[in-house]
């Protein structure tokens, strides 16, 4: 990155880090390249942040249909999960929170392996996390753990094995703001300072914790200030700016590998509901999710900059469109030929030896089920 964008991206400000307006004006006088990007990277992204969106929709129609019991969406934190994922470094690790698919997606996790576990598939740990639990060893990303924070002292202790066994890595860990409000958070902050682990903290501010509001999860003026008393820098950044996310995470990165652990606060709205056990509707203005969607839609922005280089136009969007209907059925497809769990695997695994009586209700069960044509 270039001396001027570095000198851009401070940390501690009062108003968010921002490289582009609603409109995908540029606020300053950069270029993609001054942050490492190419228009290739620029157009990769965009890709990435429709495919995310789109991926949401056919989640949410799996659960419709009756082909997946839970889900969980992130429209609207596309530009916070695919800018932030395409900036960590390949060796690195990834610990997600729960709202982080454009991650996933842009580190390559295939989309039949996310389908799969959304639909509950056998091969997925014998369907034995809940729908959107996703993890991948061969990509370095550490499977969610439903409890809100649980990731945070994990990450750091991940970091401190790293600086144990002297290697050049370093780690992303993603929380929500409600996950701020957790021991956990403070926990892992305090050991990451102390100890100085290579750990990028990243909170999706995305307003909400179910039908908790921010204004119960902290007092503090913002959450990136809370960096201060754990001895490391605070980033506040637009969430909902591809640019300012992939600069701040690429810059936190840097630091990281330094032994400087970092904290991100990114500002972005959760437009759906929680999950597909919550009604957003009962307890959130509608005018505020209008707002968000009207003027700082992460998508529409980062299409009004790309078509502000030149580099966007109708009928390249049409065939990002069907190219990921296609990708996305197809995947689906795939998917859902996959193997369901039998009704045997639930007495699995307990004990490396079945015991008698395990077994014996295993049988009765599996007879029953015989007997009813179930
Ligand atoms: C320790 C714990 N408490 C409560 C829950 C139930 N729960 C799941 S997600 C969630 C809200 C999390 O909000 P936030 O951290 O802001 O992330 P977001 O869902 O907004 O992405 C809650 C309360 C849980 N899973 N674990
Ligand atoms: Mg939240």
């Amino acid at each position: 990155m270039t001396e001027k964008t570095l000198n851009y991206i401070q940390p501690f400000t009062d108003e968010p880090i921002r490289f582009i307006s609603s409109e995908g004006e540029p606020l300053f006088d950069f270029t993609p390249e001054d942050i490492g990007l190419t228009e290739e990277d620029l157009k990769t992204l965009y890709y990435y942040m429709k495919l995310t969106r789109a991926f949401d929709r056919k989640g949410m129609f799996l659960t419709r249909s009756g082909k997946a019991l839970f889900y969980v969406e992130v429209a609207g934190q596309e530009a916070a999960t695919v800018a932030s994922g395409y900036a960590v470094p390949e060796n690195d690790w990834i610990f997600p929170a729960h709202r982080e698919h454009g991650v996933y997606l842009v580190r390559g996790y295939p989309l039949v392996e996310m389908f799969a576990q959304v639909m509950g598939r056998m091969e997925v740990n014998k369907a034995r996390q809940m729908p959107v639990h996703w993890g991948m060893r061969k990509l370095r990303i550490i499977t969610i753990s439903s409890p809100v924070g649980n990731q945070l002292p994990q990450a750091v202790g991940i970091g401190m094995a790293i600086n144990y066994l002297k290697k050049d890595e370093a780690i992303i860990v993603y929380v929500g703001d409600g996950g701020t409000a957790e021991g956990d958070f403070h926990s892992a902050l305090t050991m990451a300072g102390v100890f100085k682990t290579p750990v990028v903290f990243f909170v999706q501010n995305n307003h909400w914790a179910i039908s908790v509001p921010v204004k119960r999860q902290y007092a503090s003026k913002n959450i990136a200030i809370k960096a201060i008393a754990y001895g490391m820098e605070g980033y506040y950044v637009d969430g909902n700016d591809f640019l300012a996310v992939y600069a701040t995470t690429k810059l936190a990165f840097e630091k990281a590998h330094n032994k400087e652990p970092v904290l991100i606060e990114a500002l972005t709205y959760r437009y759906g509901s929680h999950s597909t056990a919550d009604q957003a509707d009962r307890y959130r203005d509608p005018r505020e999710l209008e707002y968000w969607q009207k003027t700082w839609d992460p998508i529409k922005r980062a299409r009004l900059y790309l078509q502000r280089l030149g580099i966007w136009n109708e009928e390249w969007e049409k065939e990002l469109d069907e190219q990921i209907e296609e990708e996305l059925n197809k995947a689906i497809d795939e998917a859902e030929k996959r193997p369901l769990p039998g009704p045997e695997t639930t007495f699995e695994d307990v004990y490396a030896q079945m015991p008698w009586h395990i077994k014996e209700e295993m049988d009765e069960l599996l007879r029953e089920l015989k007997e009813k044509g179930a």
